[in-house]
């Protein structure tokens, strides 16, 4: 009786410790602007198909919406030590002919949920530098499909449809969850950071690479704002 009950003791104890802790207040809140006269968004020709025809679209390159640019994808280059866990499962739709959203970011080896919302046919090609990953028909109400990200980290998966040449999506393989994308109003934000000098690397498809220094202080200094812009060359 007396050897239960020091077991048990011991049993609490050990429990007490596992707790997790709570994770690091720092936080990064980013803007990415686009400074300048932004492109001119074409009308995009979808006549071949008459599904995808039913609604007019613009090409989504370069989406500048007030200023602020969409679809960057925005990484800490120098991630905090011992916290690295694999970024959550990401998921790519076929709506209305465009895939949503355009840039994922995904861990190497997992799989990417492709959904078609669609009530027409798509064909699903991924490759890395022009290496061919997977190439898979999806038939309107086709379960999803689940694809491997079978790239190494920092490396970036196109996305194209054989059927609609409009069509393209990025996905970026990333070894840690410390990265966000930006919508239609270019923020991102970047949490659970201890203090500590950090680097950010900013990407966009089109129009590059930009990098950003940052410090992430305690208390009313762990939240700081970013800044990072793109300019008209
Ligand atoms: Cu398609």
């Amino acid at each position: 009786m007396k050897y239960a009950l020091i077991s048990l003791a011991i049993a609490s104890t050990a429990s007490a410790d596992q707790k997790p802790a709570p994770p690091p207040a720092g936080k990064i809140t980013g803007t990415v602007i686009f400074e300048g006269v932004p492109p001119v968004r074409k009308d995009l020709k979808r006549d071949t198909d008459p599904y995808c025809a039913k609604n007019p679209a613009l090409a989504d390159d370069v989406i500048v919406t007030k200023g602020k640019l969409k679809d960057v994808f925005v990484r800490l280059k120098n991630v905090p030590a011992g916290r690295i866990t694999a970024p959550p499962a990401p998921v790519i739709d076929q709506r209305d002919c465009t895939y949503s959203p355009r840039v994922i970011g995904v861990a190497p080896g997992a799989k990417i949920a492709v959904r078609n919302s669609d009530g027409t046919f798509h064909n699903v090609n991924g490759s890395v530098s022009g290496k061919l990953l997977w190439n898979k028909p999806m038939a309107a109400k086709d379960p999803d499909l689940a694809l491997d990200a079978g790239a190494r980290p920092g490396e970036v998966i196109d996305v194209v449809c054989n059927v609609h040449p409009w069509m393209r999506a990025y996905a970026v393989v990333v070894d840690h969850p410390y990265f966000g994308v930006t919508g239609e109003d270019g923020t991102f934000t970047i949490g659970n950071l201890p203090a500590g000098a950090y680097t950010l690397e900013a990407w966009h498809p089109k129009l590059g690479t930009r990098t950003l220094d940052i410090k992430i202080g305690t208390g009313a200094k762990a939240i700081v704002p970013a800044r990072i812009s793109y300019k008209t060359e």
